[in-house]
């Protein structure tokens, strides 16, 4: 799929394009959006009888709805009008959603050189081209590895971008670098169980080392055991599989401004432990467990693709298993972090904090600028923010912001949630240091506080909980019904404007 932009003003640009299908936006028609210029120049170009056929199909071009239109033995053979709602209300995120549903009924009509012809006046030309396209490739996206039979649909060979300068085509080597590290995220979680191995993670991560030159490291079981990190072996001691504890690194061509590390809970199955998940805890889906993982490596793919200047890039995953065996932890057991501080393990399946312990405590030890770090972390995060918000805590409030801002750039929502230190009470344990689960009431609260006990004080981290954003029931926007790649984009978008953060 190549994209290009067809500068001109609209009338011109329809009028000499000759690709096979078009897709072209409206405004809802309300009274103030009848003097849409847009729908003079499809009168002009496809007759009056248009806006009339629209209005007989009930068509009102709310967001998300789409019509076809075929036009046997004319030029272009399908034209598709997609819905923009009220033009007051359209922004980024309004240009990504036409994209998307615009370019999967192109997709279903089977085009091959197809026009995208949205209005960008207010969003930022440069931004508008970046979001329609990462719209068009991640919404076509499909995933047919485990099928004996793959059946793809044919998807476009030419996507071009219509009424938009070629200046604009730059933002193309970013959507291509973003999207294939969306696409790395996605097949990481929707590989089950059996593929996805802590392993796998590895061998992953050492693709992107060698493909690009970036540094690796894996430690071993031993290497873990040496640096001290019994929460996370604790937790991977349950299990046939060997943790593995990732390290890769990007090191920019030039000087280093700004040292950032980026940790994932890379669990790749989560069965609870002896707290075993019971029925109707979804535990046929704990291979998402790794997605916080997967978003890591993901935007590592992209950042190796990119490189961008200024900024060395840690990326972090204490990969392993939360399986049940003879060896594995009791409910109960007391183990202790890297950091020397101990924990009573009240409930084995909140593992997730106990692996990311120790994984933020050797993060920390780089003595970075900044720490992010992504999780599956609470079940309590999916019920308080649903599935289309991740939740971000954080110590800065500059970090927060730039966060936030990378996720409304990159079509990713996240929430501030408070790290309200009273809650802490909630992890207190009467034989050790703390214990690894407060009470139910705002779990993702205590969960978040419990991993910043493994952060260096003064340091400038986040933490966001992607349990509920990290998979989809059902297609929804740019996602396809599956795993969604969450959190790469945010990644990616902050870490190309420099990570900085005004603390
Ligand atoms: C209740 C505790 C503290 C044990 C918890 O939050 N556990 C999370 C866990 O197992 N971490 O390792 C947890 C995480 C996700 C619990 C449930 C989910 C979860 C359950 C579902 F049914 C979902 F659909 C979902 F998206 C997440
Ligand atoms: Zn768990
Ligand atoms: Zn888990």
């Amino acid at each position: 799929m190549e994209f290009r932009c067809i500068p001109q003003d609209l009338a011109s640009a329809l009028g000499a394009w000759a690709g096979d299908t078009l897709v072209v936006g409206l405004f809802a028609s309300g009274d103030s959006n009848r003097e849409d210029p847009r729908r003079q120049v499809l009168t002009n170009l496809f007759g009056g009888e248009l806006l009339g056929r629209l209005e007989q199909r009930q068509f009102t071009a709310k967001p998300g709805e789409s019509i076809s239109i075929e036009r046997l033995g004319a030029s272009p053979q399908t034209l598709i009008l997609v819905g923009l709602g009220e033009a007051a209300e359209f922004d980024l995120a309004g240009i990504r959603m036409a994209s998307a549903v615009g370019a999967r009924a192109a997709c279903a009509a089977g085009a091959q050189d197809l026009g995208l012809c949205l209005p960008t006046e207010g969003l930022g030309a440069g931004a508008a081209a970046r979001a329609m396209a990462e719209a068009v490739r991640l919404s076509l996206f499909q995933d047919q590895r485990f099928k004996s039979k793959a059946e793809p649909k044919a998807l476009p060979n030419q996507v071009s971008l219509m009424g938009l300068d070629s200046a604009h085509q730059a933002c193309f080597a970013a959507v291509d670098a973003t999207c294939a590290g969306v696409e790395l995220a996605r097949q990481l979680v929707a590989a089950p169980p059996n593929v996805a191995t802590p392993q796998h993670l590895a061998d992953t991560a050492a693709q992107i080392a060698q493909a690009y030159g970036l540094e690796l490291k894996v430690l071993e079981r031993g290497d873990c055991e040496a640096l001290g990190m019994g929460a996370f072996l604790g937790v991977a001691q349950g299990s046939d599989l060997p943790p593995k504890f990732i390290h890769l690194t990007y090191r920019p061509s030039g000087p280093a401004q700004r040292k950032v590390a980026l940790v994932g809970k890379g669990l790749t199955f989560d069965s609870g432990g002896y707290n075993l998940k019971t029925a109707g805890s979804q535990i046929e889906m704990m291979k998402y467990d790794m997605g916080g993982s997967a978003a890591v490596l993901g935007a590592a793919r992209s950042i190796a693709q990119l490189q961008p200047a200024g900024v060395e890039v840690h990326f972090i995953v204490a990969s392993c298993e939360n399986m049940i065996n003879g060896s594995a932890v009791h409910p109960g057991d007391i183990v202790t972090a890297s950091n020397g501080k101990t924990i009573e393990i009240n409930n084995t399946d909140a593992e997730g904090r106990l692996t990311l312990a120790d994984a933020l405590v050797y993060a920390c030890k780089l003595e970075p600028d900044v720490v992010v770090d992504l999780a599956t972390l609470t079940g309590a995060c999916l019920i308080a923010l649903g599935e289309e918000i991740a939740g971000l805590w954080s110590s800065s409030d500059g970090l927060a912001e730039a966060l936030v801002h990378a996720g409304e750039a990159g079509g990713e929502a996240l929430w501030r949630m408070p790290l309200r230190p009273s809650y802490k009470q909630g992890l207190k344990s009467p034989v050790a240091d703390m214990k690894n689960t407060g009470p139910r009431p705002g779990g993702s609260i205590t969960a978040a506080l419990f991993l910043q006990d493994f952060v260096s004080p003064n340091l400038a981290w986040a933490h966001l909980d992607i349990a509920g954003t990290v998979w989809s029931d059902k297609e929804r926007g740019l996602d396809p019904a599956g795993a969604t790649g969450f959190g790469v984009r945010t990644l990616v978008q902050w870490i190309e404007q420099g990570a900085a953060t005004a603390t």
